[in-house]
């Protein structure tokens, strides 16, 4: 590859905790080649379809440019001055409590250890918090009470060593892709390793697991304390380790009370787990949302602990509870402290010892001394007014937390809202009063921190565009203008590093684990070429794991056993509301979509927003395949399309969490899902929201693509980039009266030529726009959902005339049906002939004939599924 002459530059993937190493390549025009870094101890050259569609996302489209008060661009100082002022005279006013900052765990350290410096060294209140309260809070909780610290003990050498993996509420083959390959291929050299799925959902990685245990949403403590009772009868017990741990005969007593039953699982199913995690030694019990996002998520945390504690599987190689962390500073921003609850270090911020040592060591005027509101309480105190001042950077909470639609409301009528981010078209950055510019991924330079601690730089290829700042700076402008020069007078992130660095060094002094002091006097130089490094780094010691030697961090020195018992979810399903509602993710889209929606293929794989209902279920409300259904909460409402599958249980239904104003408005799901909290964590249930579903009655359903934008207004519609241009999915109740009208005003066209073809009884009008001989746009409309080829027909605006309106594929271009290997664009028709017609039999042979697989591999479980189910075809004629 030409590509090699360049100087590549490492850095780190800007997607999930992963951390996977990149290497950069310029391409001299803006943009740059992404390919994984060979070298890196997280993915060894390894990247999913995320990671390595990134040189597609790096363009400017959607870019913020300049500051913005209002509507109006502004400049920097202008900008800057306002919020200074807006921020100091509230505090003036009302106290250093009436102000907040949300902010998020994708972030660097450096940003985000100035952010807390300036909100609880110099501001004086506890209230930044971050979007790791949606994500990672129960897991903190669960580990600083079983550990005393919120420490991830092992390192991802364990999942490839373990003779056994548990996944617990974790889609580990779309979520945490490289992760998932590393294990198979682990699993690939040693069959004997077995794999287990705990999940009330059927999801990709289940496919090649021992067992799934589909147990009922939110069971997971009765499980776990099925697990630890049979750990205890059995005599399985580490009775060695238990010396170090305090609390065991609570724990086991509160176990031996559990009722298996609410896990809704056989008998024969719990023995096969209870016997194959105690009879296996070797055991890493991964955990993540499932587990997490609960209202009793720091219990399910503790109910996985203590079975490792009990067994002492924690800290020697291939043992361990493992938390794998969401997004790509999800550890890093635990670790400056950017949880409403914690001082930066690990250090307490009840603690006078430990707050007096921080106020010491930055020359702090006040410090906060307790903690500020966690984010469901900060959204409600912005919406009573308490909190008059905010200010959110690099996340989107007017879609991504719970009860969207009130969050939306509050953030608009909050009295000064600040937002950083790198574009405006989001729905929270259009409700700001001042909207900042930052510079992005691949334009910025920092550390993050991934799931087994490994800290890896993330490193600048591109100038920002237009006057795009780093957060850190913006962050350090406001402070200097709010009167702390000196404090926040930072030439650079080396050196917010450093002084970070050597803030650790104070909390070990503490007895605390988090120590990087052998980094604190890092040179620039030094910081430029920092290699990823496992923490701690200190004159003690480097790296490795923790708590093998039985050694923790609560007084006393030993870990905590906690007695458990079950709680359900908190929203009880009733007549009115009988569906629990269950969320999450999807493989190729990135939460809110603001850079993965830019790339094409990353669209193709599942292009509009839906709900997985049960066959049975779907039956009984008269929804059919491809539906619109209208699915209703307490809270609020979307518009899904149904996806019915047994992949779900009845009673179950589960919607992904990507769609927002920008793409699906009625998709929002976090619209549906109530503010209800774990009461330990804070951390919102939203897994387990109730819901009623019901078929939406469209009068009439479109399909259109076309070649450039789509002005789009109905009461549903879903847009998704393709290489053309875009396609979409509408319905509405009342048909317009002229299609060709409001065609021409959906895809903004005056001229053209206009192709069509109508049936007004049936309901069907079909419309294509051809400028100078080629496609412009088309729409496809239909009293019902239509079967159109529609990865086809989106391939087609800008091609040469043809007649587009049978809505077929020619017979010599056969349909390749959605696309499931987004690295070479292959579709699940076409790899289903190849394996019908024999000519491919195994995931490698699907490889060999269509490439589909061959790179990222993330495809690789879904191509695994296709194989599988043709066979149980074959066996079943
Ligand atoms: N493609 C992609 N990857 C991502 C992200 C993304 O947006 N897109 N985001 C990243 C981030 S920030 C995060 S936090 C991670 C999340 O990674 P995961 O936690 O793996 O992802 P989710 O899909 O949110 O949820 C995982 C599973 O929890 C299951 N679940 C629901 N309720 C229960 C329950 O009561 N018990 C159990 N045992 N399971 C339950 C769901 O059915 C779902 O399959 O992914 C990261 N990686
Ligand atoms: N129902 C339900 N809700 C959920 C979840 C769920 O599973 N179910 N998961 C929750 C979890 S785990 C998470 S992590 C959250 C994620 O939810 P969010 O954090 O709200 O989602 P993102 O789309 O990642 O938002 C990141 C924002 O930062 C902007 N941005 C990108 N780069 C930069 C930069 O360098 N600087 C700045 N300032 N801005 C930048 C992006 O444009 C985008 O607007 O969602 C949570 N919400
Ligand atoms: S697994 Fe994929 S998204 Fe996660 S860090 Fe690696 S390449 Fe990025
Ligand atoms: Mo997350």
């Amino acid at each position: 590859m030409d590509g090699m002459e360049l100087p590549a530059i490492r850095s780190t993937c800007a997607y999930c905790g992963v951390g996977c190493g990149v290497l950069l390549r310029p391409d001299g025009q803006g943009g740059a080649l992404v390919t994984g870094d060979p070298d890196h101890p997280a993915n060894f050259g390894r990247l999913c379809s995320k990671g390595s569609a990134l040189g597609e996302t790096l363009g400017l489209e959607g870019r913020l440019l300049r500051p913005r008060i209002g509507a109006d661009d502004t400049d920097w100082d202008t900008a800057l001055d306002l919020v200074a002022t807006r921020f100091a005279d509230t505090i003036a006013e009302h106290g250093p409590d009436s102000v907040a900052f949300y902010v998020s765990g994708q972030l660097l350290t450096e940003d985000y250890y100035v952010a807390n410096k300036l909100m609880k060294g110099f501001i004086g209140s506890a209230n930044i918090d971050t979007n790791s309260r949606l994500c990672m809070a129960s897991t903190v909780a669960g580990q600083r009470r079983a550990f005393g610290t919120d420490t991830v003990p092992g390192t991802y050498e364990d999942l490839e060593e373990a003779d056994l993996i548990v996944l617990v509420g974790s889609n580990l083959a779309w979520c945490h892709p490289v992760l998932h390959q590393r294990i198979l291929a682990a699993q690939a050299l040693r069959p004997e390793m077995k794999l287990v799925v705990v999940d009330p959902r059927r999801t990709v990685s289940c496919d090649g697991a021992d067992l799934h245990l589909m147990l009922e949403s939110g069971s997971d403590v009765a499980l776990f304390n099925g697990l630890l009772n049979e750990i205890d009868r059995r005599g399985a017990a580490d009775e060695a380790y238990l010396r170090h741990v305090t609390g065991a005969a609570e724990a086991f007593g509160a176990a031996a009370e559990a009722d298996l039953s609410v896990t809704g699982l056989a008998p024969e199913d719990l023995a096969a787990f209870y016997d194959l995690w105690i009879g296996t030694k070797k055991v890493v019990t991964i955990f993540s949302q499932g587990v997490n996002q609960s209202s009793s998520g720091s219990d399910k945390v503790n109910a996985i602990l203590n079975c490792h504690l009990a067994t002492g599987r924690i800290g020697t190689p291939g043992c361990g509870p493992f938390s794998v962390t969401g997004q790509p500073n999800a550890m890093g921003g635990r670790e400056v402290g950017g949880l409403a609850n914690m001082l930066a270090c690990h250090l307490d911020i009840e603690n006078p010892d430990h707050r007096g040592a921080v106020r010491d060591f930055w020359s702090a005027p006040r410090m906060p001394e307790a903690q500020g509101a966690k984010a469901v309480e900060m959204f409600r105190r912005v919406a009573t007014g308490e909190i008059k001042a905010l200010w959110i950077i690099h996340t989107n909470p007017a879609v991504s937390m719970p009860d969207a639609d009130a969050v939306r409301d509050a953030i608009a009528g909050c009295d000064f809202t600040v937002v950083s981010d790198v574009t405006a078209r989001n729905d929270t950055a259009q409700l700001a009063d001042v909207l900042l510019p930052a510079a992005a991924w691949g334009e910025k330079d920092g550390t993050v921190t991934n799931s087994d601690r490994t800290i890896s730089r993330q490193r600048a290829v591109l100038p920002p565009p237009g006057e795009a700042l780093p957060d850190w700076q913006i962050l350090a402008e406001v402070a200097r203008r709010m009167g702390w020069a000196e404090a926040f007078d930072y030439s650079g992130p080396s050196e917010i590093f450093r002084e970070f660095a050597a803030l650790s060094g104070i909390a070990a002094s503490f007895g605390k684990d988090f120590d990087i002091s052998a980094l604190s006097d890092l040179s620039d130089t030094g910081y430029r070429n920092l290699a990823p490094v496992r923490w701690p780094v200190s004159a003690a010691r480097q790296g490795g794991r923790f708590f093998g030697d039985g050694r923790f961090f609560h007084p006393g020195g030993k870990a905590r056993m906690l007695p458990l018992a079950y709680r359900p979810p908190a929203a009880r399903t009733a007549p009115r509301y009988p569906f629990r509602f269950n969320t999450g993710r999807i493989r190729d889209q990135w939460h809110t979509m603001t850079r993965t929606a830019l790339a094409p293929r990353l669209s193709a794989h599942l292009p509009e927003p839906f709900l997985e209902i049960h066959p049975e279920d779907a039956r009984r409300l008269g929804i059919g395949a491809r539906d619109l259904v209208s699915v209703r909460s307490p809270q609020g409402g979307a518009i899904l399309r149904a996806r019915i599958t047994d992949a779900v249980k009845p009673g179950d239904v589960f919607a992904p969490i990507h769609w927002t104003a920008q793409t699906a408005p009625s998709g929002r799901i976090d619209a549906l899902v109530p503010g209800i909290t774990d009461p330990v964590s804070g951390q919102p249930e939203s897994k387990a929201a109730v819901v009623a579903v019901e078929k939406f009655d469209a009068g009439w359903h479109a399909f259109a693509m076309t070649s450039g934008a789509l002005d789009l207004s109905c009461e549903y519609w879903a847009v998704a980039r393709t290489e053309a241009g875009a396609r979409a999915e509408m319905a509405g109740r009342d048909a317009p009266a002229d299609w060709e009208a409001e065609a021409r005003r959906i895809f903004g066209l005056s001229g053209g030529v206009v192709q069509s073809v109508e049936d007004r009884a049936a309901g069907l009008t079909r419309l294509a726009f051809h400028e100078g001989g080629r496609l412009r746009a088309a729409i496809f409309v239909s009293r019902e959902p239509s079967a159109l080829m529609r990865d086809y027909l989106a391939t087609l605006p800008g091609a040469e005339a043809i007649d587009v309106l049978t809505g077929r594929t020619p017979a010599d271009r056969p349909d390749p049906g959605p696309i499931l290997c987004s690295c070479f664009g292959v579709g699940v028709n076409t790899i289903l002939r190849a394996i019908e017609e024999g000519a491919a039999l195994t995931v490698e042979q699907v490889g060999e004939v269509l490439q589909a697989g061959t790179n990222c591999g993330s495809c690789r479980p879904e191509i695994a599924a296709l194989i599988a189910a043709s066979a149980r075809r074959e066996a079943a004629e």
